[in-house]
């Protein structure tokens, strides 16, 4: 079966108003994208960040693009400079580029051109807990996020914490778009699958894209 053929018959479940998760939508370019992560590696590595409180995450990241994000005991910020570097973070492949502006197009958000993409990578021990993505000035802009390798449970709860949460196992070439009125839903991530990939061995990676700056501060 061809590989983009296999993707089309995957389906597009709706979470809610604003958000949906696009089966199989990124598994045609699922090698090229993961081919571009030790290239960009090289230049800014994986690492554990610090929380505020001085707890250490569990997924390992770093960022490329324009800005990125970063934690620290000040507390969740972007910045254009790679704090272990003191350099530029990579610049945005063409080919996230190009896939991210797909998959929100498809979702109904036409024009995005993200400025970050944060590069997460998770093992089976690796969990992210229920959280909105709060930290990006332009909030008109969706998040786009992709899932390679190894299968987990995103799990996509309301715009309160307390909400009902429900649980999507996401897998290699899935992509989630949220945006609008479900821009800052609280979602997490858990139960990655132990195990070995063929692409990524004992890695779920993740590429979240986000529109960090205000058109006109950008
Ligand atoms: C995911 N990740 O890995 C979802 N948010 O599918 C996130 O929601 C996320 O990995 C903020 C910072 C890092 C993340
Ligand atoms: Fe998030």
């Amino acid at each position: 079966m061809q590989p983009d053929l296999f993707a089309e018959s995957r389906e597009a479940i709706p979470l809610g108003p604003g958000a949906v998760l696009l089966g199989g939508f990124g598994l045609a370019e699922a090698s090229p994208l993961l081919a571009e992560i030790p290239r960009l590696a090289a230049i800014s590595p994986f690492r554990h960040m610090t929380t505020r409180s001085g707890g250490r995450l569990s997924v390992a990241m770093f960022n490329c693009g324009e800005t990125g994000w970063v934690s620290d005991r000040k507390g969740y910020r972007y910045q254009p400079l790679d704090p272990e570097t003191g350099l530029n973070w990579p610049p945005l492949p063409q080919a996230f580029l190009s896939l991210a502006g797909r998959a929100a197009a498809r979702a109904g958000y036409d024009g995005f051109l993200p400025d970050a993409c944060l590069v997460n990578r998770y093992d089976a021990e690796t969990r992210l807990s229920l959280h909105q993505d709060m930290d990006e000035r332009d909030r008109a802009a969706p998040i786009v996020s992709v899932s390679l390798g190894l299968s987990a449970s995103f799990l996509w709860g309301g715009l309160a914490r307390g909400d009902k949460v429900r649980r999507h196992r996401v897998h290699h070439g899935d992509v989630v778009v949220w945006g609008g009125p479900s821009r800052l839903v609280f979602h997490g991530l858990d139960s990655v699958e132990r195990g070995h990939h063929p692409e990524t061995g004992p890695w779920r990676y993740n590429l979240t894209f986000r529109k960090a700056r205000c058109r006109e501060t950008s």
